[in-house]
């Protein structure tokens, strides 16, 4: 029997399961599909070995409710993922939250139906359900994707996706393992398992300006503090411009002596985290020569730990510094000084194929008992569009997004009405600590429903106007930043073989300002929005 609901929620990650939480404070009748046998999302998929919040654990936990933030209490500054899932459990038991999600209910079709204005799901088990209202609570990194190298099905070994890693533990000792990729995920692999390896092989495309993480525990005084500024750390985080604690130096770096530039990015790097990123001069995003300088300081550092020169030169990243998130570190370097590690950089020796046996390069054959692609995913519409979404006219998702996505503010596209995505394309996840901008998007998109309710409407649209102007607002946020000088990078899609290259994917007009946007088109009874 079809069941129908006021909203279906699609993933029970950290949006899905806040949205929820939302719906149900509001009356809304609310049901949750989640592709995974457990909740979390993110942090359901991805139980690789060394998996960790980049963001500090209290800046990036829910708000939404005091007594939640007063009796969790988080172990470490950067809390590891069996922490992460116990918490968001602890959320949905907290909040009964569980007893509307359906669980193995990987969401295939999402189908509006003209005529009843509902749209009409399916799961890929054959669960049915139909609702007025829609949200993609889908996630920006979740559809993983294997390199389409010939023979990745061949391996006669262990082949490890990190976002699909078993739920029993892989025994790394005495084994002969080669890692593709060298992006955040495999940075946290390799620094894990590279000590218990008999032989660990890093197959790197392109370097990364790795930065300390520092993570330590928490201890009872500095809890006490936490407990003390909670609010205030939440409150921080509303007026920088990427969500996070990290606060700018409000000059330009060239304004600044040189000694004491430099004694800044010391004091950066060893105060861990995103700081060297996001706390840096004011003009670190636009400015070359401040970049250029922040990246020789850290090529210093890479050449003072790693023994071997020439491995240190492979490991030194050629891109501008900040133009991709800075993978956080502990002794990531360190690592490569072991007899029992070895860096392939694909540049100079391209992977040729996968073997039954092991990876092969134009100059070699590499042996291994183990494969782990760290090889990230269709970022960003990845999993949007692996659905099979389709709107007024019944035309899909996919040809409405054939010249690029289009979105107003990111959370709906035209001819989709009462469809929401939260943190869809063109919001500022590539700056942003994501639970601070998933809240706002979730309680700006159920403030809304709430509104048609209360207003009698029973639908909402984007205009194709408005669907436009954001759109090229969008593009137009990364102008005369230096993150145009890397189109090879998730935020452009150049990760996603359904994406045309080089449409910046994202809004990059920071956090406070995405949020005063919203607040202002709300306040104008939704400008650029149909409401019928
Ligand atoms: P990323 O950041 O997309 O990194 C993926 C890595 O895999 C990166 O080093 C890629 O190299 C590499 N890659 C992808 N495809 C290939 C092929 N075909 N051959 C060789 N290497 C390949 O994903 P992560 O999972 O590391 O991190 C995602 C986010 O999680 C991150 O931004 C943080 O916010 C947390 P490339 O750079 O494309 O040359």
């Amino acid at each position: 029997m079809t069941q129908q609901y006021d909203v279906i929620v699609i993933g029970a990650g950290v949006s899905g399961l806040y949205s929820l939480y939302k719906l149900r404070e509001l009356g809304f009748s609310a049901k949750v599909f989640e592709a995974g046998t457990g909740i979390g999302g993110t942090w359901y998929w991805n139980r690789y070995p060394g998996a960790r919040f980049d963001s500090e654990s209290y800046s990036y936990q829910y708000s939404f409710s005091k007594e939640l933030i007063d009796e969790w209490k988080w172990s470490e500054h950067f809390s590891a993922q069996p922490e992460i899932e116990r918490y968001l459990h602890h959320v949905a038991d907290k909040f009964d939250l569980k007893r509307d999600i359906e669980l193995n209910a990987r969401v295939a079709t999402v189908v509006y139906n003209e005529t009843d204005k509902l749209w009409e799901i399916e799961t890929q088990n054959g669960l049915r359900a139909n609702a007025r209202f829609v949200m993609c609570a889908t996630g920006l990194l979740s559809a993983h994707q294997f390199p389409d190298y010939e023979g990745v099905e061949s391996f006669k070994g262990l082949s490890l996706h990190s976002a699909r890693w078993p739920k029993e533990p892989v025994d790394f000792k005495g084994k002969k393992v080669g890692i593709i990729g060298s992006g955040p995920t495999a940075v946290q692999i390799i620094q894990s398992i590279a000590p218990d390896c008999a032989q660990l092989t890093v197959f790197q495309r392109t370097a990364n300006w790795c930065t300390p993480l520092r993570n330590a525990s928490i201890t009872p005084q500095e809890q006490l503090e936490f407990d003390r500024k909670a609010q205030d750390i939440f409150d921080l985080c509303k007026r920088t411009w990427a969500g996070f604690i990290h606060e700018p130096d409000a000059r330009a770096a060239m304004t600044v002596p040189k000694a004491e530039r430099l004694a800044r990015y010391q004091e950066l790097y060893d105060r861990g985290g995103f700081s060297l990123w996001l706390g840096n001069f004011s003009d670190s995003f636009t400015s070359r020569e401040a970049a250029d300088e922040v990246a020789e300081f850290l090529a210093g550092k890479i050449r003072e730990r790693v023994k071997d020169p020439v491995m240190a030169e492979k490991l030194i990243p050629k891109h501008t510094f900040g133009t991709k998130r800075c993978p956080g570190e502990k002794n990531y370097y360190e690592i490569f000084n072991l007899d029992t590690v070895d860096l392939v950089d694909l540049r100079e020796t391209p992977i040729t194929k996968i073997t039954p046996t092991g990876i092969e390069t134009g100059a070699d054959l590499h042996d291994f008992d183990i494969i782990i692609y760290a090889t990230g995913f269709h970022s960003i519409t990845g999993e949007l569009l692996r659905m099979d979404i389709r709107g007024e006219n019944g035309k899909s998702l996919k040809e409405h997004w054939s010249d690029g996505p289009k979105t107003n503010l990111g959370v709906q596209f035209s001819g989709f009405p009462n469809l929401f995505a939260i943190m869809g394309p063109h919001n500022p996840a590539l700056f942003c600590n994501i639970t601070r901008c998933v809240e706002s998007n979730v309680e700006w998109i159920v403030g809304c429903m709430r509104y048609l309710r209360d207003n009698g409407f029973e639908t909402i649209e984007a205009t194709v106007e408005a669907e436009e102007a954001w759109t090229e607002r969008c593009y137009k946020s990364a102008e005369g930043l230096l993150i145009n000088d890397m189109q090879d990078s998730w935020f452009f899609g150049s990760t996603n073989p359904e994406n045309v290259r080089g449409r910046f994917l994202l809004f990059a007009g920071g956090v406070p300002a995405y949020r005063e946007i919203f607040a202002d088109v709300a306040a104008k009874g939704y400008e650029g929005f149909r409401l019928s």
